[in-house]
């Protein structure tokens, strides 16, 4: 028995987002021969269960599935690089990158902003971010003085708006920055999606955590390979 939850060692918790890591997930938890028996897309509830009794899926908030795992509150999560980078990865195992929802963090801006002379010159530049850290080191590596401005969503906004100069944020068509007459001016890093780990629930779970861990492995490998 765990003191924490009060469940037993043969019982798993996978956290994950609704959306594209869930959509993205499935196939994975099919090869590891886990099938998840609701859709949160019509389902209003929060737990989900699985063919396997002992598996159920907890649905969180794409940023809130680190914190679930390093509390033990999961055993087992996915998700993204993005959100990995700003959460620091505290308490976490992170055994593979899925290569699922993948994307690329960018910075971008208004549609005629001179962003070269801007970082040239030497001015501070104003960033909107949902992605502080990632923003920081960035800039911060390039030399560049920037003012951060911490947003929660709708980056896209911020420069049409007159909050910033420049966003950071995740681009995978860049469908969104067209529509918003915003164009990516630089390429931070390529994202995907990881499978985090609780620590202790690594040591204390290993039995049934070991065999999910390598089919996710084998089913998430480059088709080519
Ligand atoms: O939506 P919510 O505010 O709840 O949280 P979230 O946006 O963090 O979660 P979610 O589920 O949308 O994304 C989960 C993870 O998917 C992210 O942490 C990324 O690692 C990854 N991912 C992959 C993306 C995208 N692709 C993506 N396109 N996350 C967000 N987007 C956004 C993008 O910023 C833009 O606003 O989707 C919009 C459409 O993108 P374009 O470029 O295709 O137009
Ligand atoms: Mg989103």
């Amino acid at each position: 028995m765990s003191a924490f939850n009060g469940q037993s060692n043969s019982q798993l918790i996978l956290a994950l987002s609704k959306g594209r890591i869930f959509e993205d997930t499935l196939p994975l938890l099919e090869a590891a021969g886990i099938t998840v028996t609701e859709n949160p897309e019509t389902s209003r509830k929060l737990i989900l269960n699985t063919n396997d009794p002992n598996v159920r899926v907890i649905i969180v908030r794409a940023t809130d599935v680190p914190t679930y795992v390093q509390h033990g509150a999961a055993d087992f999560g996915v998700a993204g690089k993005d959100v990995l980078l700003e959460h620091g990865g505290e308490g976490l195992y992170q055994p593979i990158d899925l290569n699922i929802a993948t994307c690329r963090m960018s910075v971008a801006v208004k549609n005629g902003f001179d962003y070269e002379t801007a970082v040239r010159q030497g001015a501070r530049l104003r960033v909107a971010t949902k992605f502080v850290q990632t923003a920081r080191e960035h800039f911060a590596a390039k030399g560049v003085h920037v003012d951060l401005i911490k947003l929660y969503g709708s980056m896209e906004l911020a420069p049409l708006v007159g909050l910033s100069d420049a966003i950071v944020d995740v681009v995978s068509t860049g469908n969104t920055l067209r529509a918003n007459d915003l164009v990516e001016v630089e390429a931070i890093m390529p994202i995907s999606s990881r499978l985090i780990v609780n620590q202790a629930a690594l040591k204390l779970k290993r039995e049934r955590l070991q065999p999910i861990i390598e089919a996710f492995e084998r089913a998430s490998q480059p088709k080519s390979q």
